[in-house]
């Protein structure tokens, strides 16, 4: 990814700024995985830890999500964008492809499993995107509308791939040992730790990633602080 960037810039740079101006979006800018939240924290006295996506019930698969971050200057257009889990059986894997949808630079999107999740804004889907930013976490919302116990993110052991839409493989996050081969021909591959409770996250220099540290959760009401520390932070990208 970093190499991209600076691929771009030295485009950039070669480019006249009137050229700059007629160039259409460069099919090399694309999102990365900013952070994977695969083993859902739970508390004995705190029901609420591990609900990621603040709807009041913490589901150990149904709050497990996959955060992408444009890091670019340009929007990119997710359409047909795939993430995928190595969980077998096969039928069980985790898939997702985005409908239309610009990431503006900056700017993430989480993609949460959702099985027995509820939303007040309706989120997207494969069929189409959210109907406004979700309005507990302040960003953009999917969901795989899974309904099956059996589709998840093994906490041993998988990985989560991110596909373009013309199938080369861009990123694969690894932990564990996955029950099934890891991707061979991935641009980036990554392997990262395995939290006993808790997601990985990009470094800020998003060179690698990290066990993500315990931050303050967003407040669950209008007007009332939160108090809760939580090892996870959908919507908001490192750095
Ligand atoms: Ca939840
Ligand atoms: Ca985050």
């Amino acid at each position: 990814m970093i190499s991209a960037i600076a691929s771009a810039s030295v485009a950039v740079w070669l480019m006249g700024a009137g050229e700059l101006a007629q160039q259409p979006a460069r099919a090399d800018r694309h999102p990365i995985i900013s952070e994977v939240l695969f083993n859902v924290p739970s508390d004995p006295r705190d029901p609420l830890v591990g609900d990621a996506n603040l709807d009041g019930n913490r589901d150990a698969i149904g709050d497990e999500f996959v955060e992408l971050f444009n890091p670019h200057d340009v929007p990119i257009q997710l359409a047909g964008y795939t993430i995928v889990d190595g969980h077998p059986p096969e039928r069980n894997r985790w898939r997702f492809t985005f409908p239309p949808f610009e990431l503006a630079p900056g700017d993430v999107v989480v993609v949460f499993n959702g099985l027995q999740q509820s939303w007040r804004v309706p989120p997207g889907d494969e069929r189409r995107g959210p109907r406004g930013r979700d309005d507990r976490l302040d960003t953009w919302v999917f969901t795989t509308r899974n309904t099956n116990r059996a589709v998840g993110l093994a906490n041993a052991g998988d990985w989560v791939l991110l596909s373009a839409p013309n199938g080369a493989m861009l990123e694969c996050v690894v932990w564990g040992e996955p029950g099934a081969p890891t991707p061979t021909g991935v641009a980036s591959l990554f392997e990262v730790p395995s939290p006993r409770g808790g997601s990985v996250q990009r470094t800020p220099d998003l060179s690698t990633f990290e066990v993500h540290p315990t931050v303050d959760e967003p407040p669950r009401g209008q007007g009332r602080a939160s108090a809760r520390g939580v090892p996870y932070s959908p919507g908001r990208h490192p750095g």
